[in-house]
């Protein structure tokens, strides 16, 4: 028998390279840009959050029938209609097997997870309905702007689908100028949280499955043609440069103004047959930069015909020289801690409003003393984007590609790709954010490596003002530890992350032996390094360190100044996040006594309450040189 199965898997390799070339070469394409992003704030704008109903759909049977047919009709969750005025009707010959007006309701935003207890670990579709009545005026146009649907998303408006997305922590937008009514209208939105394979992130995590419309639902309406977008920054070269781009029929050949009223600054640039118009001047003498220490924003209004966008922009340049990071070049030290997106309180629901980032990076600000926050692992909201900038505190960002991801999946690749620019788009007026990072702890090999390659070339392209960095794994031969990571050359700065003397045999005592033999051309970041503790779990006082128990107060706090030691034997240490500012829940976490579906790892506790460890961080920044 000739040999099929080898003639098929050379078929498969040869269209996964082939796919693999063209989803490289999109990488250099200005198709990565979403067709509609609807950023800055509008007037023109209702938000849908309050009471959804909702009804679990385990099988998926309002989405597809067996055999992947369309759902049966009595199935259709989204379908426009009033199932309980249907049932009423005398000999009706219709059944139903769902009522969205009749389901029970939760808050949104907010994932499922917090809503009962009955939803704790429920991982699958679920439908969501919300009702409101609009007036559109004539002429104008309507969207849907989902700031983070996690992790599938199928948007119907009154029975028609509007659109699709993928990706848990990025914004879409979708035009609904035909499908609105003026009235009453009903929205459906289907939220798959099931993750897979070729899923970004893959279907193992250390954090909550946290489903559902975890971040604000708009209804924005804009005139016929409409600033779409527009961006400002200031250029090492003192120069501000940005640009407004247009969506509609009379986006090419407009005029668009930039104005800093507190800048007294007023210029003009018309757009081109693209509907962008680009602006580049001298930065004014009277710019005041942005910085932790001076966190300065400035309202920056762009007008085209009757459309005006407002964005609040701070101003400041990032770079790298040598083993330095400079901002606004000044050498900076990044005295940090990581944070996952997770508001304070026994039973958190990813429902980060302004106060929740408020508490969060407050306890980073003047707690830790601190000038910087990596913001792991996955696009966090806008809200804690805008906090930063607010507060003044520098960020890292980046997008889930995880321990292990579909490498060799072009498919995959793209996801990532449109992801990460999806990002990029959002938050690129943030002076806040100084970093992309193109991947944290992923396992060293050739399609790994090219993966990651293709998300930095393209973030660079993106966005050439920022760094660009990856948290490594590192090689350990005895007490030797290095990187062997072909994919240094394509970072800015390089980060890893160690917990010696807390996973493994070391003991505290042993990282003093520990040599870190790494490249010295680069700046370096200690991207997570941590211990858990139970807040309120003590060693007795005199407890010597040899003897302290993990899991204790003592220990925790042990661990970080045996490890902050060991990390400043480093000489090109430029930038401290020790692993996490709070306790976080996660599924992978099940000691009975300890954790019960918490990493404790916190600083904080999930509460709020500090940990011995916090001080420790606290009082080593307050130390640190400035
Ligand atoms: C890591 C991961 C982080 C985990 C952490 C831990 O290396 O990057 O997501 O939560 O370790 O607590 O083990």
């Amino acid at each position: 028998m000739p040999n099929l199965w080898n003639l098929h898997r050379r078929l498969h390799l040869l269209l996964a390279v082939a796919l693999l070339a063209s989803a490289t070469a999109a990488t250099a394409a200005d198709d990565l840009r979403p067709a509609l992003l609807l950023n800055g704030s509008r007037d023109a704008s209702h938000e849908l959050s309050g009471r959804w109903t909702y009804s679990k759909d385990y099988y998926r049977t309002g989405l597809t029938d067996i055999n992947g047919w369309v759902a049966k009709s009595r199935m259709q969750r989204y379908r426009d209609l009033d199932v309980a005025a249907e049932e009423a009707k005398p000999g009706s010959p219709v059944f139903f097997e769902f009522d969205m007006d009749r389901g029970p309701a939760m808050e949104i935003p907010g994932a499922w997870n917090a809503a009962t207890p009955e939803l704790r670990y429920y991982d699958g579709l679920m439908w969501f309905q919300r009702k409101f009545n609009v007036q559109p005026r004539p002429g104008e146009r309507s969207f849907l702007r989902f700031e983070a649907v996690n992790y599938r998303a199928y948007v119907y408006l009154n029975g028609k689908e509007i659109g699709r997305h993928e990706g848990g922590f990025t914004p879409f937008v979708l035009e609904v100028t035909q499908a609105l009514r003026s009235g009453d209208n009903r929205l459906t939105v289907g939220v798959d949280s099931r993750h897979d394979a070729q899923s970004i992130p893959g279907e193992i995590t250390d954090w909550d499955l946290y489903g559902g419309i975890t971040r604000p639902v708009r209804l924005i309406h804009t005139p016929a043609s409409f600033i779409d977008d527009a961006t400002l920054r200031l250029t090492e070269a003192g120069r501000l440069v940005g640009s407004a781009q247009l969506n509609g029929a009379g986006a090419a050949n407009q005029t668009v103004t930039l104005n800093i009223a507190a800048l007294k600054l007023q210029v003009q640039a018309r757009t081109d047959a693209q509907g962008v118009a680009r602006f580049e001047l001298p930065a004014p003498a009277a710019l005041k930069r942005w910085s932790p220490e001076t966190p300065q924003l400035y309202d920056v209004q762009f007008t085209a015909g009757a459309d005006t966008l407002r964005e609040r922009i701070g101003f400041r340049t990032i770079a790298v020289k040598g083993d330095q990071i400079l901002l606004n070049g000044k050498p900076v030290f990044l005295r940090g801690v990581s944070a996952h997106e997770e508001e304070l309180g026994p039973n958190p629901a990813r429902r980060m409003t302004e106060s929740a980032a408020r508490a969060l990076l407050t306890e980073v600000k003047q707690g830790l003393g601190g000038n910087y926050v990596r913001l792991s692992h996955y696009p966090h909201s806008e809200t804690m984007l805008r906090m930063a900038d607010e507060l003044g505190l520098l960020v890292w960002s980046e997008i889930p590609v995880y321990w292990t991801v579909d490498w060799d999946n072009p498919v995959a690749l793209q996801k990532a790709l449109r992801m990460q620019a999806e990002t990029i788009y959002r938050d690129r007026n943030r002076a806040a954010l100084v970093m992309w990072s193109v991947g944290n702890e992923t396992p060293v090999a050739d399609n790994r490596t090219r993966f990651h390659v293709a998300l930095a070339k393209s973030a660079r392209e993106l966005d050439p003002g920022r760094l660009i960095s990856a948290a490594l794994l590192v090689e350990r031969q005895g007490d030797v530890i290095r990187i062997a990571d072909p994919l240094l050359p394509h970072l800015d700065v390089m980060a890893i992350n160690t917990y010696a003397g807390w996973y493994g045999d070391d003991k505290l005592d042993d990282l003093k032996k520990l040599r870190w033999e790494l490249p010295t051309d680069k700046p370096l970041i200690a991207s997570e390094f941590g211990a858990d503790a139970l807040a309120g779990e003590h060693d007795s006082p005199g407890t010597s360190r040899a003897q302290l128990r993990k899991w204790t107060e003592e220990y925790q706090a042990a661990y970080y100044r045996a490890t902050l030691e060991m990390l400043h034997r480093i000489p090109n240490l430029r930038g401290l996040s020790p692993w996490v500012l709070k306790d976080f829940r996660s599924p992978r976490r099940e000691h009975p006594v300890f954790q019960n579906g918490w990493n404790r790892k916190g600083l904080l506790s999930e509460t709020g309450q500090r940990k011995a460890a916090f001080d420790v961080i606290a009082e080593h920044y307050r130390l640190l040189p400035r």
